[in-house]
């Protein structure tokens, strides 16, 4: 039989769909076409094609043997308010099969702020552990052998007393640094352009990444110096593309300015590592990793190191968070497991697999089981390991890892025409492009043009309520407080405020190592809150400038009727109050997943509000004074990080005691659905969940304001 040629499949497939095949191409938000059949021809050009696994450019894995030699490290993130509820979850998980800890801390701690502070009432204990001095990060690895067990501690802002505390705890437990095994993610541009836990400015958060880089590469040989992060560029909206491109370009920069300190780039480039988002999109994630991987080595070369280490690059991976939904959540274990299993055939070293319920709350124990054991059966049962990058040679998986890299390297290309990544981040593009991309999104999930099985399709009539974990944040925020009294009693203060001095002239002076002037606070017991100001005092506080994107929601919505009645209303409305309406979306406490807000904020400015956005990190108190100042109508509270039910209710008081009370206040966010009573029974006038379409919302806001126009 003739062999049948493409022109013969396209006949064929014309005739079966009564349609152009063209007309099945998928535009990914990348833009990338994705076209329904792959064939040798898409690969014809491809320059990576023919590489071997553990040789450049890595390609086909860092290592040889890759899983069939040892699978990917089983690394749940995970910190339950205080150090002693996190030490026992950590304990039970390894010995429930988990093989590294990964440690979450609170935003107080994140931001350099003791328990104590008045700033962080709302914080303490949520959404991580709190840790004040080496005293907390001593019970927080009570009976963890820091010397077998590899730890990975997720901070930038208040890296230099995170990572002394750390090391003091290890002296402490008979472990050397030399012996400590770990990560720390240390990947501060990240946060100027999503991740928002930054303390100090662009330039010293720079030296303090090189700092850190020099210390580890000088003393803790086994210690990955950063983990340079596309996760929550990601999670903040970003296409894959995206992610690739300025995760690598960070790379970069850090490889810069670590030569700039001095190293030599074999010295420390072994042991940077990264971490990457793992979304939904099944093949073209694990070709993202495999692309990641070529194009670090391309970057590599350029500073001609001799060691083949140096090239290559190893990464974490985290299955996504955005694509966890609030209705329906069962179906998260079900979207886990696919993005783990792309994760793993794009070649991981490590991996965290959500819990179900985290779009919701913190994991239980039950959820957490299910996420853990979903690495457990990928690894145990599926035959997944037994070989090394098996979608090597698919058609289409090559041509989207080659498409990718393309992409990426043009997008790494434009930010090295801006002079690199911190003078890209400076002029805010890499932020501005994320946010397009979120908004856009955000327009084709209300649209239904994408689909999301529970939420926008096939909903559910009623939702059942799970089991959630609630933090009483009140009480660790009493024990923390008592803790650090107790520390600070028992120290010798002289010791303390000469440890603090000499970091003080260190950071004024430029000369010497952050890092290495911390430990000694550490080992003194200066307070996390005590080093972070010290250095606050020299390097000052980073205010990052607000930006709302315009016109991108809209534009997807353009002509539609959905829209058009909406701003017939909002047009009655103006000529009503003699105005726009006005709405302050409001980001209260240290909780800096700004995602949420900033796409409200552009989706309403577009709708027709006048919008004010508030800054990040302001008190309920703050946040009241420039409502009233500012004559808004309505505050939309925007909740990522469960500070809701007791920042939410600080806020209608501050209202009301500035004469603001007919201010409405409604929260958006990771809110349960178990806690929407609690806060309307305490001033707040509508809770939008997860998963809340941005048009219904402002359709309820504008019935509010009618209601409060009636009254
Ligand atoms: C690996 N090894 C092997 C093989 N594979 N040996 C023989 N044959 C093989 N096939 C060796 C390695 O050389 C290494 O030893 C050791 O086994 C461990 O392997 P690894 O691949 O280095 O794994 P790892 O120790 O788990 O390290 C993985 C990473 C590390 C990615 C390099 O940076 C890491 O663990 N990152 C985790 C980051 C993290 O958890 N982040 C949390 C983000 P040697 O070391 O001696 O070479 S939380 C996110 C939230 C959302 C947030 O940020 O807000």
């Amino acid at each position: 039989m003739a062999k049948k040629t493409f022109g013969d499949w396209m006949a064929l497939a014309e005739k079966e769909l009564k349609a152009p095949p063209e007309s099945l191409v998928w535009r990914t938000p990348e833009g990338i076409d994705v076209k329904p059949l792959y064939t040798e021809g898409d690969i014809e050009n491809a320059k990576h094609l023919g590489s071997l696994p553990g040789f450049a450019p890595f390609t086909r894995g860092p290592r040889a043997t890759m899983y069939a030699g040892r699978p990917w490290t089983i690394r749940q993130y995970a910190g339950f308010s205080t150090a002693e509820a996190s030490n026992a979850f950590y304990r039970k998980a390894l010995q429930s099969g988990q093989q590294g800890v990964s440690v979450a801390f609170d935003l107080a701690t994140h931001r350099g702020y003791d328990s104590d502070h008045p700033r962080v009432v709302g914080d303490v204990g949520k959404a991580g552990v709190a840790i004040d001095s080496v005293e907390d990060m001593k019970i927080l690895f009570d009976d963890i052998p820091l010397d077998k067990v590899s730890v990975s501690m997720t901070m930038n802002g208040a890296v230099i007393p995170i990572l002394a505390n750390f090391i003091v705890a290890g002296e402490e437990q008979g472990v050397s640094k030399a012996e400590l095994s770990g990560t720390i993610q240390n990947d501060i541009l990240k946060e100027f352009m999503v991740r928002n836990t930054y303390i100090y400015p662009p330039e010293p958060s720079m030296r303090i990444v090189a700092d850190i880089i020099e210390y580890t590469a000088k003393q803790m040989p086994k210690f990955n110096s950063i983990s340079i992060s596309g996760y929550h560029m990601q999670e903040a909206g970003a296409t894959l593309v995206q992610e690739l491109a300025f995760t690598l370009a960070d790379g970069r920069e850090y490889v810069r300015a670590a030569i700039a300190k001095g190293l030599n780039v074999d010295d420390f480039a072994g042991r940077l590592s990264f971490f990457f988002a793992i979304g939904m999109n099944f093949f073209m994630e694990a070709a993202k990793l495999r692309a990641a991987r070529l194009l670090w080595t391309r970057i590599m070369e350029e500073f001609k190191p001799q060691k083949a280490s140096s090239l290559m690059m190893r990464t974490h991976c985290q299955t996504s968070g955005v694509s966890l939904q609030e209705q329906d959540p069962y179906n998260n274990i079900v979207r886990t497991a696919f993005e783990a299993m792309s994760a793993v055939l794009g070649g991981t070293q490590s991996l965290h697999t959500n819990s179900f319920d985290e779009a919701i709350a913190l994991p239980t124990d039950f959820s957490a089981r299910i996420a853990r054991n979903t690495q457990l059966i990928l690894q145990h049962e599926t035959g997944v390991t037994k070989v090394v990058d098996p979608l090597a040679g698919s058609y289409y998986v090559e041509a989207l890892t080659n498409e990718l890299a393309d992409k990426a390297w043009t997008l790494i290309g434009e930010v090295e025409a801006l002079g690199g990544m911190t003078k890209a981040v400076n002029e805010g593009l890499p932020k501005r492009l994320i946010e397009e991309a979120a908004t856009r999104r955000q327009a084709a999930v209300d649209r239904g043009d994408e689909v999301i099985v529970g939420v926008n399709k096939y909903r559910l009539d009623t939702e059942e309520d799970i089991e959630i974990l609630a933090i009483d944040n009140a009480a660790v925020r009493t024990a923390q407080v008592k803790r650090i009294g107790e520390t600070k009693r028992r120290r010798d203060q002289a010791r303390v405020t000469s440890a603090l001095d000499q970091l003080g002239l260190v950071a004024m002076s430029g000369q010497g190592n952050l890092l290495e002037a911390a430990v000694e606070a550490a080992r003194a017991r200066a307070t996390v809150g005590e080093i972070s100001d010290t250095m606050r005092h020299i390097f000052g506080d980073h205010a990052a400038e607000l930006e709302v994107i315009k016109d991108v929601y809209g534009q997807a919505y353009r002509g539609e009727p959905e829209l058009e009645v909406l701003k017939d209303r909002m047009a009655v409305a103006a000529r009503v109050l003699g105005r726009e309406p006005r709405i302050m979306v409001a980001k209260l406490g240290q909780d800096g997943h700004d995602r949420g807000a900033k796409v409200i904020a552009s989706a309403f400015g577009d709708i027709g509000f006048d919008v004010l956005a508030g800054p990040l990190f302001q008190t309920p108190e703050e946040a009241a004074d420039l409502a009233v100042a500012s004559k808004v109508d309505v505050i939309g509270m925007s909740s990522l990080a469960a500070g809701h039910k007791t920042l939410a209710p600080q806020l209608v008081e501050a209202l009301k005691a500035r004469g603001g009370g007919d201010i409405i206040v409604v929260v958006g966010g990771v809110i349960p659905r178990q806690d929407y009573a609690y806060l309307m029974e305490n001033g707040v006038a509508a809770v939008f969940g997860p998963g809340t379409n941005v048009l219904d919302a402002a359709n309820e806001v504008l019935d509010l304001l009618e209601g409060k126009r009636r009254n």
